[in-house]
């Protein structure tokens, strides 16, 4: 499977670039409420979504940024969306955590999304179409009900759900080392779901493995698991990091981004680089010029 490394990378230094500067807005005063930056974990949402057609749908969490730049593609509408403009993804009603636009819906709340995600692929098989539904979930919600009970109906209704667990090794502060006994793996096998688990951040593994998973689901129209150890390079939110910096050091070593040099010259990577950041920057000018409307 020929890998589009350019287009791969242009998606995942968006995401990062994005990402950054969302944490200084705050710091500068430009933005309120919360945010959840998605550093560190680009290689997954870029791998994964860029396989999909626009009539697939993606279901996301609080940590849902990435997931959108990597299907939408426009930072524009997800900017407005955070600085709650009236031109943002949804009006500016949903903010950081609460997006719905085209095939693309997130919620805050933990595992409240499963249910949705399993409803709308059960909808895609009664209507006998060939799209697929991905809902990406982290760690920490394996402490839900409601994910056993949408995988349990997700095997016995052979609906095209694609649940992609990111395990980042933490949910807020807690590491899964404190929170979850057993493998993670074994909890979607015990509902018969066909499953699979890797360890890695390098886009030249993990995209040719989401196009195998998403093609065969597109013929078998059943679901799938898989659970991606990753690891999140920033903080849980803003500053809230009580974790060894030895440890983020050595995950740091395997950022997503360093991958890309085996298959992109630096030449290209700086390039590609260099544009996303002019883009990021008059997009964010103008987008601060915006006048909010109230109705
Ligand atoms: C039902 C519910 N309980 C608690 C929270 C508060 N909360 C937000 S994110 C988070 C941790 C999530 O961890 P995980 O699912 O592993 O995702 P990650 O943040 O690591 O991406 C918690 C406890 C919430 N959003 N929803």
């Amino acid at each position: 499977m020929e890998i589009p490394y350019r287009e791969l990378y242009k998606k995942a230094i968006l995401i990062r670039f994005f990402e950054n500067r969302l944490l200084e807005l705050f710091s500068e005063g430009k933005l309120f409420g919360t945010t959840h930056t998605y550093v560190g974990q680009e290689a997954v949402a870029i791998s994964s979504i860029s396989h999909l057609k626009k009539e697939d749908v993606v279901f996301s969490n609080h940590r849902c940024h990435g997931h959108y730049l990597a299907k939408e593609n426009d930072p524009k509408s997800l900017l407005a969306e955070i600085m709650g403009k009236n031109s943002g993804a949804c009006g500016g009603r949903g903010g950081s955590q609460h997006i719905s636009r085209n095939n693309f819906f997130s919620n805050g709340i933990q595992g409240g999304i499963l249910p949705n995600a399993l409803g709308m692929a059960f909808a895609e098989k009664f209507r006998r179409s060939p799209n697929i539904v991905v809902v990406f979930i982290g760690d920490g919600t394996l402490g839900e009900g409601s994910t056993y009970e949408s995988m349990n109906l997700a095997s016995l209704w052979k609906v095209p759900l694609l649940i992609v667990l990111e395990n980042n090794q933490y949910a807020q502060t807690t590491s899964v080392n404190d929170n979850l006994a057993g493998e993670i793996i074994d909890r979607a096998k015990s509902f018969g779901i066909k499953s699979n688990e890797v360890k890695t951040n390098d886009v030249s593994e993990l995209y040719p493995l989401f196009g195998r998973i998403i093609n065969n689901m597109r013929q078998d129209g059943e679901p799938f698991f898989q659970l991606v150890n990753t690891y999140r390079i920033n903080a849980h939110s803003k500053g809230d990091d009580f974790r060894d910096k030895k440890e983020i050091d050595f995950w740091k070593k395997k950022d997503p981004l360093i991958y890309f040099k085996n298959f992109l010259s630096e030449q290209e990577i700086n390039k590609i680089s260099k544009d996303v950041m002019k883009n990021l920057k008059e997009i964010e000018k103008e987008t601060k010029d915006t006048q909010i409307k109230f109705k």
